[in-house]
């Protein structure tokens, strides 16, 4: 049994929903630990096709406890609605728990994350508007309301009335209409009603759960390129997906966690705004996109696609600590001829970069150095185990393994549960 983080090692969107879903099969908690209802984990299993916002991928697992972390930023209104359409599929809710520690995300953040963005002119981030920067901000500027304030009218309508002291003149000065306290006061209030059951303090739990030698996963949200430290700044979110804050946002010592997995696509795909160096503007980006569905699972908005970023998995994999790569989406590349994979940035001076991520404004200018692999041609669908692979894709997962310095821990073969398998 371990403590295991499982980890975005791209720009998001890397399939960490259907691995988390696979390994919660066995795990006893699971614990998303930053972002949220920005994120999209699609899920596919008997209970149909979910894309889960906020709700931690777990959730299958009726056995499985699962826990919003202190991390994260919780729009109560939209937790309810995933609550509600996961219920109507027939899923137990019962074990579904957040931490009284998390932030609030309310209707105000919304609203600012829309006009902060349209204040933005042409340097837009492309955000979700979900609100997730101007609750962390609150968060940092320690004006942010908490999940566990919703059990303590007092102080939440006192909270409230301080945030609102800055919150409506931000506003103001953004060109939007002021928000209303008291009807903030009831929205709260109908919150409370329905979640109150499920606001815990998490430290007893998993404390109890380590010392136990409990199954843990934590289930991070977006990837290293979108991480607010070490991604590609400003065009992030505003927290921290790196597995070093798996276990500050979860609620566990560091040295609690024993393996890290890192979750790749076997090519690329951003949503948003910023630099993008392996980005196709060709048929074989619109291939890639169609094959592989590609489309914001929040927000629809069509993804950027482009091969596989050799650079981004080494900066990923040192900086995650990552044990083991689970890859995913290798059959979105079956029917392809030619398959490349970047391994150099070349920099306008003409020197290639390959072990290391240049910062914002140099990365807007560099050029992918490409190699170019076989394609297989054939369906991997039905592979089950590493050797069932077509030799040409073992021989282009094992370059991705030797780019990123890590072993292959999972391979995935297709949206199912069962298209999956470890290797060993
Ligand atoms: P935000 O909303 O403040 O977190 O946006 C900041 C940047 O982070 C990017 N971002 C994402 N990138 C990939 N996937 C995300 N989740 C959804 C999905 C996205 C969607 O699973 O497809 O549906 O559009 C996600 N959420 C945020 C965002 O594009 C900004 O660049
Ligand atoms: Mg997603």
């Amino acid at each position: 049994m371990s403590v295991t983080a499982v980890v975005g090692a791209q720009w998001g969107d890397e399939g960490k929903g259907r691995i988390i879903d696979y390994l919660a099969q066995q795990a006893d908690v699971v614990i998303r630990f930053q972002g949220g209802d920005n994120a999209g984990h699609t899920v596919i299993n008997q209970y149909g096709k979910h894309a889960l916002h906020l709700i931690p991928s777990g959730i299958f697992n009726p056995n499985t406890q699962n826990i919003i972390g202190s991390g994260c930023v919780v729009n109560p209104g939209a937790l309810l609605d995933e609550m509600a359409q996961l219920e109507a599929a027939g899923v137990d809710l019962s074990n579904l728990w957040i931490s009284a520690r998390a932030q609030m995300v309310m209707p105000y953040h919304r609203l600012l994350d829309e006009l902060e963005e349209a204040a933005r002119g042409e340097d837009t981030i492309g955000t979700t508007k979900r609100g997730i920067g101007p609750a962390y901000a609150d968060k940092a500027a320690r004006a942010g309301l908490r999940i566990g304030d919703l059990l303590q009218p007092e102080w939440l309508e006192s909270r409230l009335d301080n945030a609102l002291r800055t919150v409506n003149r931000k506003i103001e000065i953004l060109g939007g209409e002021p928000v209303d306290g008291q009807e903030l006061y009831e929205l709260c209030m109908a919150y409370r009603q329905k979640l109150a059951t499920r606001i815990v303090d998490t430290v007893p739990l998993l404390r109890r759960a380590v010392q136990e030698r409990r199954s843990i996963l934590l289930e991070g949200q977006l990837g290293v390129m979108r991480d607010l430290d070490w991604g590609i700044y400003p065009y992030v979110t505003s927290s921290n997906p790196t597995a070093a804050y798996a276990s500050s946002g979860a609620g566990l010592p560091a040295r609690a966690i024993d393996r890290v997995i890192g979750v790749v696509k076997a090519y690329s795909t951003a949503v948003g705004d910023g630099p993008f160096p392996v980005e196709l503007h060709d048929a074989d980006g619109e291939r890639l996109r169609e094959l592989g569905g590609e489309y914001g699972a929040t927000t629809g908005r069509p993804r950027r696609c482009g091969w596989f970023d050799g650079v981004a998995i080494g900066y990923a994999a040192w900086l995650n600590g990552m044990t083991g790569l689970a890859i995913t989406k290798l059959d979105v590349l079956d029917t392809f001829e030619t398959i490349k994979i970047c391994v150099g940035y070349r920099l306008p001076s003409g020197e290639v970069i390959t072990d290391s991520m240049p910062d914002t404004p140099v990365l807007f200018q560099v050029t992918p150095v490409y190699e170019e692999w076989p394609g297989w041609q054939t369906s991997t669908q039905a592979c089950r185990r590493w050797a069932d692979l077509p030799p040409a894709a073992q021989a282009y997962i094992r370059r991705l393994s030797e780019l990123a310095g890590v072993k292959v821990d999972y391979v995935s073969v297709g949206p199912e549960r069962d298209q999956m398998f470890e290797v060993d």
